[in-house]
């Protein structure tokens, strides 16, 4: 089942590229009508909502999201500063605020794994509504939003696309001449 759901992700990206859409996609992928993740077709990364758990210290968070299901998927993680500011590129910004659609919308900060340099009882928060970062003590309770890699089966099949699509401009037919 999950085989067939991963093809899925990797068939809309294809189809998303194709056809110009935006480039993060709201994925429902076990079925249910409701679509709980989202692709990032730039960097290639599923997100959850912002927020998919309330607020937690640092530790928290990690155990948190570590045992998340959404989707049918696990291997949800905490995004690193890099991860925050690629999506903060892809999904632009009105004077600064990353505009959410197609995500629902978000607060202040959300953790990174980021920990302040010097400083270790402070991790980085990275704030979409600026695309600044800044510390924040571990025990604080801060927002939560993981992130996880495409499905593997899903970047399979996109490099299998990809070499399709090689081959053909190599060696498929030609116009003119
Ligand atoms: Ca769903």
């Amino acid at each position: 089942m999950h085989v067939v759901n991963r093809s899925i992700v990797a068939l809309s990206m294809a189809l998303a590229a194709a056809t110009g859409q935006a480039q993060v996609v709201a994925q429902d992928l076990d079925g249910n009508q409701v679509a709980e993740a989202f692709l990032d077709q730039v960097n290639g990364l599923l997100w959850t909502r912002p927020d998919v758990v309330s607020d937690r210290n640092y530790s928290s968070a990690l155990s948190a999201v570590a045992n998340m299901q959404i989707e049918g998927l696990g291997g949800w993680q905490l995004p690193t500063t890099d991860q925050f500011e690629a999506l903060y590129a892809t999904q632009g910004n009105n004077r600064g605020r990353m505009l959410a659609s197609p995500f629902p919308d978000y607060v202040t900060w959300y953790w990174t794994t980021q920990p302040l340099a010097g400083n270790s009882g402070q991790n980085l928060a990275f704030s979409p509504g600026n695309g600044a970062t800044g510390p924040f003590h571990r025990t604080t309770a801060v927002g939560v939003w993981a992130v996880r890699a495409v499905p593997e089966p899903a970047s399979a099949l996109l490099m299998a696309l990809g070499m399709a699509a090689l081959l053909w401009r190599r060696w498929g037919p030609r116009t003119g001449s």
